[in-house]
């Protein structure tokens, strides 16, 4: 079968994609002819950088080579039209993310007036959080739900031989003017994914500035997963979609992964390798002893991760130490402990992040502390409160972002509940924010912080840190905090408890189910005989 593969990034944010570079990998290993269009170096400029540049969140770098001047959505157009006329696939694979997803929207939209013989397939995080909404959408005709690599090779299967695709776990699709969808299928081994193969890629998306030094980096994953349930992340809402679907944390072999790496490398020269992976420390001992033996013997290249908190210890820092480990990136979010553990229902104290950083620092290892503004129920204060412990904990670089509530996540529920976002009405995106960005600016209207006030704290964040800014809580709408305090985010941590509350019943359901089919089966399997 034709297959052609867009990669709608209009972030401008280079690295191969590792979910989308596996299943073209599993594409072209199943012989069949693909083609990619990735749109990431083709729009005008590098927004995810122009924004850190301009808040001083990275020592200053300029990417704008890497980018086609004047090659925005018009030329896209063209050359994607130029692109398919040419190729004439049979079948159209998109990979979406909530912030890209009207991009590739505009693109669906457009390739279905020119082009109609070829259904289009959509997979990735918003495929996986919300199918039922994007079903809606006129442009898309399946979707592939969570993991992708088994569905698409039975898809393309059946689709290229004109079998029914109706069992095809994963799948959704419509039937009779009806949406229907299957069962999920269970978590896959990790070692039985293919090497991925990144000769379709731009070289380009090696190039990684860090520490202000462009290096060439290459991305894998050694885990899929992570156990903490944080109000504004995907994989709360992860656990929740997969919880029958077998272990949800899953490790890829030492073995495997340094396979994968080695056979690449050699291939490519990587100076710096890019774990991927959602909580890279939380392994068990004896996988960190097996990594640190052969990652110095076999590969021994700097690398960089990122980890929680509650997942960083002496024993494994010491073998980061050993292992050339480049920096480590912290969910630190806040300095505020009761807007950490109430609203982002992350449990860590600030007193062992304090401890926890130092450590990692005394070991000479650099920190990134990733940090958000802009939570539901956020004050001016609380942001102060980060900027005072960004101060006490100084962190060799932050990651600076603006919460974006995300379809399906609790931060989402609570900013819809309350009234706080702007949704879309139309089909396909029905109940999600418009506008979407954790880049930009704030896409929740907080009645306690002007939006604009917001972004004015965002680009003074550093300098406030770094006490180069003599702006003060005092200059803000100090009247809507003492609002807030009272009523709105009691109302927010009552509404974030019924959801996890939800939750918790769900997964009780689902064992409660579990336990009920083992019965039955146990009581039909016939006894051994004597
Ligand atoms: C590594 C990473 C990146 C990398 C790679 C991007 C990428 N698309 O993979 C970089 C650094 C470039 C990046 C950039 C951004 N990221 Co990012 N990123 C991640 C992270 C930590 C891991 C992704 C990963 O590799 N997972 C492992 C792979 C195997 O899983 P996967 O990507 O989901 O792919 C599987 C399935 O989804 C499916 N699938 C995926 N695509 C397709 C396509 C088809 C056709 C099919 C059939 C199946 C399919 O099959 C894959 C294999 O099973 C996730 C968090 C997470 N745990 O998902 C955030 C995450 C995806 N990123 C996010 C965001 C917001 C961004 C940026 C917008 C940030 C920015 N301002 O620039 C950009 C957008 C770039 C883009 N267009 O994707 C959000 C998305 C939120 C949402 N609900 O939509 C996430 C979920 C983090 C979060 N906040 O919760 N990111
Ligand atoms: S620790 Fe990180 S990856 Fe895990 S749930 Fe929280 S935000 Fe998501």
């Amino acid at each position: 079968m034709k297959v052609f593969v867009i990669y709608p990034n209009i972030e401008g944010y280079g690295r191969i994609p590792t979910g989308l570079a596996i299943i073209s990998t599993i594409l072209m290993d199943e012989g069949h002819d693909m083609e990619l269009f990735d749109t990431t170096f083709m729009s005008t400029g590098n927004k995810d950088n122009d924004v850190r540049n301009k808040a001083g969140l990275c020592a200053p770098t300029d990417l704008s080579h890497l980018y086609t001047d004047g090659f925005g959505t018009e030329e896209i157009r063209e050359l994607l039209k130029e692109r398919i006329m040419r190729f004439r696939p049979d079948l159209i694979c998109l990979s979406i993310v909530e912030d890209n997803y009207e991009f590739a929207d505009e693109l669906m939209s457009f390739i279905k007036t020119f082009y109609t013989s070829a259904p289009i397939l959509c997979g990735g995080t918003t495929p996986t959080v919300a199918p039922h909404i994007l079903m809606a959408n006129p442009n898309i005709d399946y979707i592939i739900q969570g993991e992708g690599e088994g569905a698409i090779k039975d898809f393309c299967e059946a689709y290229g031989k004109g079998d029914p695709v109706d069992n095809i776990p994963n799948l959704w699709y419509t039937k009779g003017g009806q949406i229907k969808s299957n069962a999920i299928r269970p978590l896959l081994d990790m070692n039985t994914l293919p090497i991925q193969n990144f000769d379709i890629w731009d070289e380009k998306h090696y190039v990684k500035p860090y520490d202000g030094v462009n290096r060439r980096a290459g991305p894998f994953e050694t885990s899929r997963g992570c156990m903490l349930r944080c109000s504004y992340c995907v994989n709360v809402v992860y656990q929740d979609i997969f919880k029958d679907a077998g272990k949800y944390k899953r490790f890829k072999t030492i073995d495997s992964t340094i396979a994968e790496i080695k056979a690449l490398n050699d291939k490519h020269n990587f100076d710096l390798i890019f774990f991927a992976d959602d909580n890279f420390l939380a392994m068990p001992r004896e996988r960190l002893e097996e990594f640190a033996d052969r990652w110095t013997s076999e590969v021994n290249l700097p690398y960089w991760i990122n980890s929680t908190i509650s997942s960083v210890n002496e024993e494994r820092i010491k073998v980061m130490k050993e292992t050339k480990c480049a920096g480590i990136g912290l969910g630190i979010e806040t300095g505020s402990e009761n807007l950490r553990k109430n609203i982002l229902k992350k449990n860590t104290r600030n007193v062992d992040i304090l401890e926890r950083v130092n450590l990692i620092h005394d070991y000479g290892i650099r920190t990134t502390a990733n940090v958000m503004i802009g939570f539901p129920g956020e004050t001016v204060e609380d942001i102060f409160e980060s900027i005072e412990f960004m101060k006490e904990l100084g962190p060799d670089s932050f990651d600076l972002n603006f919460v974006a509530p995300y379809i399906g996540t609790p931060v989402h529920q609570v900013a819809k509940d309350m009234g706080w976002i702007d949704t879309w009405d139309k089909p396909g995106f029905k109940g999600m924010a418009k506008n979407i960005t954790m880049r930009q600016n704030s896409v929740i209207n907080l009645p306690t912080i002007d939006n604009q006030e917001l972004v004015d704290i965002f680009y003074k964040f550093t300098d406030l840190v770094d006490e180069k800014s003599d702006m003060k809580i005092e200059d803000f709408t100090a009247s809507r905090i003492d609002e807030v305090k009272e009523t709105k985010r009691d109302g927010v941590i009552s509404s974030l408890s019924n959801i996890y509350d939800g939750y918790k019943e769900s997964k009780r359901e689902a064992s409660k189910k579990r336990r009920l089919a083992k019965k039955n089966a146990d009581t039909l399997s016939p006894k051994a005989g004597p």
